[in-house]
């Protein structure tokens, strides 16, 4: 339940806490030497190798507290859009909190980008830049793909209680859908031809729910004439994190959304068998996110579930090859970490530990983990939590790491557990003091960074790395 922001209060107290204590403690060290917080010590390997970036983008006004990569003009490269807006806070249960009307956004706001940092267009009026704005934006509010089948690709805006459908290489509107509730802000497109009782895009809350719904619910379908087909409905567990992909290899995309396979007809399955979807507690079981590792056969597609308090390992076939509770599961990246056994699954609880299963659900290890500010920590973040949607990736080197993103300057673990992969930090990286309202996490309010690995076209991989200012390409090969 990271994500659950009815419970930030109390996630990452403790550290919180500590935090606070040391940096306040008189003659105490405030930060190490290199930048480190103190807390549980993280042994960095001999063998750690320092990546440098080689492209910074600067968006002034125009960046977003959330970034998507896609191609929304067709040339075959991707573009950046970046997304300014409350996003869950949006939704009346949050907007009337103190520390969110204190610095509500003015504006919701799209950008578009070409990966030279040029800007494409921009709909709707960026946000002043005098002060920052808080959002939880981390989850996807901002999907990408050809609804209508023309070949041309549109992107899906979920803005609360309206779905904005714009066209991909002009950002010009194209239509508009009002949803029941205030709460729409996760949104995928399925980006193949459709019917018209069928959705060509679906949408959902993702956080607390109005009336007889639950956490997470409900889920709408949208037709590519933009009507909605069917729903409100609700898929046990279904959180935070929705994809489209061919899950029943019948050569048509699904919905993959919590533990279910929803069809574009709405028909909806779970497919972990461990699960009995209707004995789901949505505000506690419900999946933050799913990583998938494509398979030869016979196992083909493995999930892995980070499902609040439990992390899954499934095949496509719907065996659940273990079950691992967790002190608050947050996020897992299944990859090659080490090269003795096939591949393994990371699990990150939130602020740590992280720990690595082998296939067989073996524990190979559990460290801690800890927020790095190799520039020092901005002082009006002690004491504050972060708390991003994703916070570990498969980062592909040589071999693969686990990239790690919740508070700090990103860095990633090896297959031992220990710091394996370093980024040497920007100048520009150095964020400044701002004034932030009492009680906002400090990542909701701009600080903190994100990464996502991104194919700019032709499949070389880079990393990136960027907050609501900057953006640096850091390359992998
Ligand atoms: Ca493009
Ligand atoms: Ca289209
Ligand atoms: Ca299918």
């Amino acid at each position: 339940m990271r994500t659950s922001i009815n419970s930030l209060e109390q996630s990452g107290s403790r550290r919180a806490f500590l935090k606070s204590a040391l940096l306040f403690a008189g003659s105490v060290p405030l930060l190490a030497a290199d930048g480190t917080l103190p807390g549980p010590a993280m042994v960095k390997s001999a063998s750690a190798i320092t990546l440098k970036h080689t492209q910074e983008i600067a968006f002034g006004p125009y960046g977003g507290a959330e970034l998507f990569f896609a191609d929304i003009d067709g040339d075959g490269q991707t573009e950046i859009l970046a997304y300014q807006g409350p996003a869950v806070f949006g939704s009346k249960l949050y907007r009337s909190w103190p520390h969110v009307a204190a610095a509500f956004p003015k504006s919701t706001c799209l950008s578009a980008f070409k990966k030279d940092g040029r800007r494409l267009w921009t709909f709707g009026e960026p946000n002043p830049t005098d002060r920052p704005y808080i959002t939880h934006a981390h989850e996807s509010c901002v999907a990408t793909g050809d609804v209508n089948g023309d070949g041309v690709v549109e992107i899906a805006l979920a803005d609360g209680d309206r779905i904005l459908l714009l066209d991909g290489p002009t950002g010009k509107l194209r239509a508009e859908v009002k949803m029941p509730e205030d709460n729409f802000y996760i949104v995928q497109i399925l980006g193949e031809a459709t019917k018209n009782t069928e959705a060509a895009l679906v949408v959902k809350n993702g956080e607390g729910g109005y009336g007889q719904w639950k956490y997470g619910e409900p889920l709408v379908g949208i037709n590519a004439a933009m009507q909605i087909v069917w729903g409100p409905k609700a898929i046990p567990g279904a959180g935070h994190h929705i994809s489209a992909l061919d899950l029943d290899e019948d050569g048509q995309k699904e919905y993959f959304i919590g533990y279910c396979m929803v069809k574009r007809s709405g028909e909806w399955k779970c497919l972990v068998d461990a699960i009995d979807p209707a004995r789901v507690d949505a505000s506690r079981e419900h999946v933050d996110y799913v990583d998938i590792l494509r398979r030869p056969l016979p196992e083909k597609c493995l999930f892995g579930f980070a499902g609040s308090n439990k992390a899954y390992l499934v095949r496509n076939d719907g065996r659940t090859l273990f079950v691992k509770p967790g002190k608050h599961v947050q996020s897992a990246a299944l990859g090659r970490f080490r090269t003795d056994s096939e591949y393994q699954l990371a699990v990150y609880n939130d602020d740590g530990p992280m720990a690595l299963y082998d296939t067989k659900g073996n524990e190979l290890w559990s460290v801690p983990t800890q927020e790095r500010w190799p520039l020092g920590m901005p002082k009006v973040c002690a004491g504050r939590v972060f708390h991003r949607n994703r916070p570990v990736l498969r980062l592909p080197l040589e071999k693969d790491y686990i990239l790690y993103t919740d508070g700090g300057w990103p860095w990633a673990m090896d297959g031992d557990g220990r710091i394996g992969v370093e980024f040497a930090p920007p100048e520009n990286s150095r964020q400044q003091e701002m004034v932030i309202p009492a009680k906002a996490r400090a990542d909701d309010m701009g600080y903190g960074f994100a990464t996502k690995i991104v194919d700019w076209g032709g499949g070389v991989l880079t990393a990136v790395i960027y907050d609501r200012r900057f953006l640096w390409v850091f390359p992998l090969a």
